[in-house]
């Protein structure tokens, strides 16, 4: 059986050696090597994902290799231009078939749920598009379209890449095969069906750790006990800390393509 081909993720970047501990490490990396299973070395899945980090610098158009300039208008930092960016998204592009959707990591943009992480995980090709400085010239975001604006959160950084890779972790572990056992993605914080509620507390040896004990109840082997515990934590916990999540209605609005 030959499985569904991996995801295809690109990232252009001013700054590539940013990525490669982030794409080197843990899941994200297990996801992008061909995996054995532990009991059946025969059974082999092929990587779930493809990384592709361009340096948009590759692209500029003079010898100095400078892709920025000062921002019309006055004002301080420097302005990405468009030609290295359109130029790099024309060739990365080409490079695979299947259509990418684009995606520019920005404050201004739609903020990162779990329902458009799982939106993001069941596309083919995902190219992330990470601004640095001030930004990039408004005409080749234009000329993009359609093109996804997507915060990670209400800051500003030194560029997009940190929210690139946020993204990136966000959907490779939902893809199937990414984790070691298949469940662990469905039981955390915001996984659908469980109402968007917070984690509940973890605990495991020693039973007795300077003076705390760990609650009775998780060494009772009384699995719906637990079970019911665990689900009045969360809902304890989201009541106390997030008690927007429970007001909201179930899904914010998904951002059609611009
Ligand atoms: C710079 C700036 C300076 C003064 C006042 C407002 C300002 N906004 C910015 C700005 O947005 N700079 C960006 C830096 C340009 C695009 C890339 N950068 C970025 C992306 N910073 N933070 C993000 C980001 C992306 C996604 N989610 C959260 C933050």
């Amino acid at each position: 059986m030959a499985g569904t081909p991996p995801l295809r993720i690109d990232a252009l970047t001013l700054f590539p050696e940013m990525f490669p501990g982030v794409l080197g490490s843990s899941i994200l990396k297990r996801a992008a090597e061909p995996l054995a299973h532990p009991a059946d070395p025969t059974n082999v899945r092929p990587p779930v994902v493809s990384y592709h980090v361009t340096n948009l610098r590759d692209y500029a158009d003079n010898k100095h290799q400078k892709v920025d300039q000062p921002s019309f208008g006055g004002g301080p930092g420097m302005v990405i231009q468009c030609q290295p960016v359109w130029d790099a998204v024309q060739d990365v592009e080409s490079q695979d078939q299947r259509p990418a959707t684009r995606i520019l990591l920005i404050p201004q943009g739609v903020p990162l749920t779990q329902p458009l992480v799982e939106e993001l995980a069941g596309l083919p090709r995902l190219l992330m598009i990470a601004g640095h400085y001030e930004g990039i010239d408004q005409r080749v975001i234009e000329k993009l379209a359609p093109i996804r604006e997507i915060s990670v959160g209400d800051y500003v950084l030194s560029g997009g890449e940190l929210p690139a890779m946020i993204l990136i972790d966000a959907v490779v572990r939902l893809l199937p095969g990414a984790l070691g056992h298949e469940d662990s993605a469905h039981q955390d914080s915001f996984s659908p069906g469980d109402k968007r509620l917070l984690d509940h507390p973890h605990y495991t040896r020693p039973r007795s750790w300077q003076g705390l004990d760990v609650p009775e109840v998780l060494l009772s082997g009384n699995h719906a006990g637990i079970q019911a515990w665990r689900e009045h934590q969360a809902r304890q916990r989201t009541e106390e800390r997030r008690p927007d999540l429970l007001d909201r209605p179930a899904d914010p609005p998904i951002q059609p393509d611009a």
